[in-house]
């Protein structure tokens, strides 16, 4: 002990004032992360890939690969149960009551039903009700979304001047697409079905939908939040809203146009949180609609049961 303050002493001396600063910033660090800690409050997030490595090394430790179907756990002394007075009011929740028969009919009388839908490339121009699209995209709404976070728009264009500007858009870029963009192998693989860069039913259809992804949320104050989930949750909801419009008896074409997400954005002046995730044409069939003459995988062929 003497040895070793003989040996730092003389250091201490001359660097007293550097050693005091130096103990009092850990202190002050201490602290910082200590009430973080306690006041929940995020500890600022590692970067991606330290993060990443540390989720990999944590993967491979000798423990957790022979227990593989342990899920990780957070440290015992973190009590992840909410405060009271952060949990959502609870409401009894049930469901109606139906016999296994009529649970049977019904599944199949909506597979039937859902059978039934093609994607349309010819429409109508005459109108159909705005409140049957409405409720459609209401029942969209009703899609499971990362904690609860809703994370999509979805705009109803019904403007015969705005449906021009988007075909124009469209169409400016599909051309791109075909022409560039996609390749040869890819426009070969679409021959059989006959699409080009040319989108009339951009201004046929009565209606047109956008749905819009929210990559992050911004609350009213402009705060920003996480959508966790957004992609999953979004086409959650487009599944749904596909559903909900070929029900009620109206044709759709689930349209993903490559590379106009930002000038549509601009266009129908969508805030820069939002990504474009699908375009969908609404309307009644044309006349003289025809589709591909497509079969569907069969039950076995899609069904795997262990
Ligand atoms: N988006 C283009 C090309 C296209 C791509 C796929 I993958 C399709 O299934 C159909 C079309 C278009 O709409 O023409």
């Amino acid at each position: 002990m003497a040895g070793v303050l003989q040996t730092y002493l003389p250091f201490l001396a001359a660097n007293w004032q550097l050693v005091l600063m130096a103990l009092l910033a850990a202190a002050v660090l201490h602290l910082l992360l200590e009430r973080c800690r306690t006041a929940s409050i995020p500890v600022p997030a590692p970067p991606a890939a330290v993060a990443a490595a540390a989720a990999a090394a944590t993967i491979t430790t000798a423990a957790t690969a022979a227990t593989p179907w342990r899920d990780e756990v957070a440290p015992e002394d973190d009590d992840l149960t909410p405060p009271p007075d952060v949990l959502l009011p609870r409401v009894p929740f049930s469901m109606e009551s139906i016999s296994p028969e009529e649970m049977v009919r019904r599944s199949e009388q909506f597979y039937k039903q859902m059978n039934g839908r093609r994607s349309v490339r010819a429409f109508s121009r005459a109108p159909v009700p705005r409140q049957a699209v409405e409720s459609a995209i209401r029942a969209a709404g009703t899609a499971p979304s990362g904690a609860h976070t809703e994370p999509w728009t979805f705009v109803l264009v019904e403007s015969p001047e705005v449906k021009a500007a988007v075909r124009r858009i469209v169409e400016d870029e599909e051309e791109v697409n075909y022409r560039k963009r996609m390749g040869q192998k890819w426009v070969d693989d679409l021959a059989p079905l006959g699409t080009t860069w040319l989108k009339e039913y951009l201004t046929d259809a009565p209606f047109l939908i956008l749905v819009f992804r929210h990559a992050y949320g911004v609350d009213e104050q402009g705060q920003r939040f996480t959508t966790y989930y957004n992609e999953i949750s979004c086409n959650l909801a487009c599944g749904v809203l596909l559903a909900a419009l070929h029900q009620a008896g109206l044709a759709t074409l689930t349209s993903t146009p490559l590379n106009c997400g930002p000038r549509l954005r601009q266009l129908l002046e969508r805030p820069a949180n939002e990504k474009l995730v699908l375009l969908l044409p609404v309307g009644r069939p044309a006349d003289d609609c025809t589709v591909p003459d497509l079969t569907r995988r069969p039950l076995e062929r899609i069904m795997v049961v262990l």
